[in-house]
């Protein structure tokens, strides 16, 4: 199925593991902070719906996704959760901006990921229009922060599983 079209938001439940010994670090972006406060709803309610705990939710926010990567790793560095969800979203201008922000965006997470062996989740919307955005932050085809802490409960449960 062709990524763009599937709604985000729709995934077997029955399918992720209970949450309720997790521990999350959510680091969100401020720009396109409308798009961004939904992913982060969705995302939280995600993790709650799924048995974690408020107290073992951190939040923190950070100027652009850019800031993304550092933010994670800054959270991981306290060793006080089990995965961060990096929630932002790249808008494409007029510029080439974007493709420097996206890009960079992606390799840092990865790199935090792999270097701490942590899962690190690119909850990053990275569109063509505002449009594009909202329909992915809550419309039409779902809401990537539903997807995005999803991904953080399933990789989880896979370290704490294979670490037993
Ligand atoms: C500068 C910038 C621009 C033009 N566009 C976006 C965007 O669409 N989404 C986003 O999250 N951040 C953007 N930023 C800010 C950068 O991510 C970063 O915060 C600044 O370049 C400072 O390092």
């Amino acid at each position: 199925m062709a990524s763009n079209l599937k709604n985000l938001s729709e995934f077997n439940r029955k399918n992720i593991p209970n949450a309720s010994n997790m521990r999350f670090g959510i680091v969100v972006s401020e720009w396109n902070e409308d798009i961004t406060n939904a992913l982060l709803k969705g995302a939280y309610s995600t993790l709650i719906k799924h048995g974690a705990k408020e107290k073992n939710i951190i939040t923190h926010y950070v100027p652009g996704s850019f800031e993304l990567p550092l933010g994670a790793q800054l959270l991981l560095d306290t060793n006080k959760v089990d995965a961060v969800i990096c929630l932002g979203c790249v808008i494409q201008g007029e510029t080439r901006h974007f493709e420097f922000i996206s890009k960079a965006v992606a390799d840092g997470i990865i790199r935090v990921e792999l270097d701490y062996n942590t899962p690190v989740i690119f909850g990053v919307l990275t569109t063509n229009t505002q449009q594009q955005a909202i329909d992915r932050s809550g419309g039409k085809y779902g809401n990537k922060g539903d997807e995005a802490a999803m991904s953080a409960i399933k990789m989880v449960a896979l370290k704490k599983g294979l670490m037993k």
